[in-house]
């Protein structure tokens, strides 16, 4: 398949309901897609970067210029046999993972839907049904979070985790509990706290997670192996893993017993898959993380959940979660018991609704092959 142009997306989407970390609260996303013109077919990816380079470096105003000047100029006028030799052709470019993600998964789902096949085939999976959790933000007050949990497991999920930050953590996790003393619980600090805090993390201990995800910070994998080390609680990290050499390096030196991972974070598919076998062959379970994607992002993050090692409840969750429509066809559903059934349709087997895309686009840019 010919890579002919590549179509630069931004949208406005409200979130039906704020959602805040311990890096801030955001209210409206600002969605980056990407659509790969590949001979009459066209292929889409969505960039997970966000409106703030709070989570991660990378930001939405760095991921557009990066693919429009570095990223596309790499591989447009090319013919791939399959999407994932496109991964090489960007290497040169340090970091801007997930802008990296959304043009490499744009040619996935173009050699999806070229093949006439399932994308989570073509990625290897073999789930034909995936278990679901929830990722519930900071709220205004621990009442209104658990309202929040109450609704989540009435609708099925599987798995609840909330964010902690200090002074939005012990608290929170004994009310939890205490209501709900057999569910799986989690939470996630977003790198919140410093080794100085041990004493504090250790009473987390009490509460029975499943995982405590990123306490420290997002550069480090040492420092949560000497944590690790004090925890019962398995820690999961997410930020600090890049790609299938960090997730080697966290299980190797004991700074991790579950891995998140996102695929835009550790830069498309291809590097996805590799963490995952490598997470695999050392026997530490993962699962799929989420970041607010819309529909695009979502049907991806369901392919690749399907593979063998995706072992816990991902952060994948129903498209009414997040938007009042989303701007795929049928939506994401989650059903009663807290799953996502596969769906057989070549490509994502989720339709793009090009009509609402254009309604909700504010910004848009083609770039061709310079001759
Ligand atoms: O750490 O998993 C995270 C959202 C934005 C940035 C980071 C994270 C998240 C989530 C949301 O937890 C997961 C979802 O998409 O529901
Ligand atoms: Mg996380």
């Amino acid at each position: 398949m010919k890579l002919e142009a590549i179509t630069l997306r931004e949208l406005q989407m409200p979130l039906v309901h704020f959602f805040e970390t311990s890096f801030g609260r955001t209210y409206s996303r600002r969605i980056l897609l990407v659509t790969a013109h590949c001979d009459g077919v066209n292929g889409w990816g969505e960039c997970v970067a966000g409106e703030d380079p709070y989570y991660s470096p990378e930001w939405l105003e760095t991921a557009w210029p990066t693919i429009k000047h570095y990223l596309a100029p790499a591989l447009l006028g090319r013919t791939f046999s399959a999407a994932a030799e496109s991964a090489p052709l960007m290497a040169r470019v340090r970091g801007h993972r997930m802008a990296k993600a959304a043009v490499e998964n744009a040619l996935w789902d173009a050699e999806a839907r070229q093949r006439q096949q399932p994308l989570w085939k073509l990625l290897g999976g073999t789930q034909r049904e995936i278990p679901c959790g929830v990722s519930i933000g900071i709220q205004d007050s621990i009442d209104q979070l658990l309202d929040k949990v109450q609704t989540e497991l009435a609708a099925g999920y599987r798995r609840i985790k909330v964010k902690v930050k200090p002074g939005w953590d012990l608290k929170v996790l004994e009310r939890v509990r205490s209501r709900w003393p057999d569910i799986v619980l989690s939470c996630d600090a977003n790198s919140a706290y410093t080794l100085d805090e041990i004493e504090h993390l250790r009473k987390f201990d009490q509460f029975n997670l499943l995982m405590i995800e990123q306490p420290l910070w997002d550069d480090d994998i040492y420092n949560h192996s000497r944590l690790q080390q004090k925890l019962r609680t398995a820690i999961c990290l997410d930020e600090s893993i890049h790609h299938a050499r960090d997730a080697a390096q966290a299980i190797e030196t004991g700074a991790c017993r579950i891995i998140n991972i996102k695929v835009g974070r550790v830069g498309g598919f291809t590097e996805a898959r590799k963490v995952h076998d490598v997470c695999a062959a050392l026997r530490v379970p993962v699962w799929c993380g989420g970041m607010l994607e819309s529909g695009v992002g979502r049907a991806h993050n369901i392919a690749l959940a399907t593979l063998e090692n995706f072992r816990l409840p991902g952060d994948v969750s129903a498209s009414k979660r997040y938007w009042k429509e989303d701007v795929i066809e049928p939506e994401v559903e989650v059903t009663r018991e807290g799953t996502i059934l596969i769906r057989d349709e070549p490509g994502t087997g989720y339709r793009v609704r090009e009509d609402l895309i254009e309604k909700l686009t504010v910004r848009k840019e083609t770039i061709r092959p310079c001759s």
